[in-house]
Order: C-alpha cells, then structure tokens, then sequence
C-alpha cells in the first residue's frame, strides 16, 4: 500500500496528524497508520451488511474526538481507489472499480452517521 498519498496530494488532510513527528511519505506514523486505517476499512467489509451500526464507534471517534471533516472520507476513498488501480493493473476492471467505488462511498456515509 501507498498511505501516504493522500498526505501528499491533499496536504490540507495533514493538519490531522500535526501532533506526529514525522509525516514525511515512508515514515514509521505514515506506515502505521496506513495499516490501522485498512485494518478499518477491513472491519467495513466484515459488516458490509450494515455499515452503518458497524461503524458506529469508529464514526463517533472521528466526529467527536478526531473532528475530522467528514469531506475528508472522499478524499481518502478517492486515494484508495488510485492506489488499487496502481497496484492491481489486471484486477482493476470497471466493473472492480465500480464496486470498489460504491463500497467506499457506503463506508464513507457510515462513517459519517455520528456527525447529524
Ligand atoms: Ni481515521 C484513527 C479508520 C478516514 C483521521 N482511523 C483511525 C483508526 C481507525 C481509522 C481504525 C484508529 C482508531 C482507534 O485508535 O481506535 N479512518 C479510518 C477509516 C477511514 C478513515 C476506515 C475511511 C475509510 N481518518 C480518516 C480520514 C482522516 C482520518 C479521511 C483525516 C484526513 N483517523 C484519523 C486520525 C486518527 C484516526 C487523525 C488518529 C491518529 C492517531 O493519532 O493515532
């Protein structure tokens, strides 16, 4: 995986992590954290049937403690969706676009349930 291209190309996404040391693409924090957030987005398959109870912690988490913009989920959808297309050339079908696409939009509308 690439985590840090979102850090990268959205540099706005950086003031979240502000309290790292370094978030210069391959670091230690970058690497991790990358990992962390797919182990989420692996938990949203796991609850693909409802997302929306099945996110509920990790929304609360990002709407009251992180406050992070809910806009933001887009944007990591988006970088996901180009770092799949990258790493799986073959794979990356429209047809795997597409229900890669709706996947993490559902995701990031349940994520998004705690800020309403
Ligand atoms: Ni997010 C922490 C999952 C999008 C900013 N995030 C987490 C954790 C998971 C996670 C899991 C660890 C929770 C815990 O410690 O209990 N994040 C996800 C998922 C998505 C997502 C599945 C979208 C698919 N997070 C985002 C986005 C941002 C974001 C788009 C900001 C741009 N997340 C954070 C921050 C933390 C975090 C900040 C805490 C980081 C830290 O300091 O450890």
């Amino acid at each position: 995986m690439c985590p840090h291209r979102m850090l990268v190309v959205y540099p706005q996404t950086k003031t979240y992590f502000s309290h790292w040391q370094d978030l210069s693409p391959g670091s230690a924090p970058v690497r991790k954290h990358g990992k962390t957030v797919m182990s989420g987005v692996a938990e949203a398959v796991s609850k693909i049937d409802d997302l929306t109870n099945g996110l509920l912690t990790l929304s609360e988490l990002h709407a009251f403690q992180l406050r992070v913009d809910p806009a933001n989920f887009k944007i990591l959808s988006h970088n996901l969706l180009v770092v799949l297309a990258i790493q799986f050339p073959s794979d990356f079908t429209p047809e795997v676009h597409v229900a890669m696409d709706k996947f993490l939009s559902a995701v990031a509308l349940a994520l998004s349930e705690k800020y309403r």
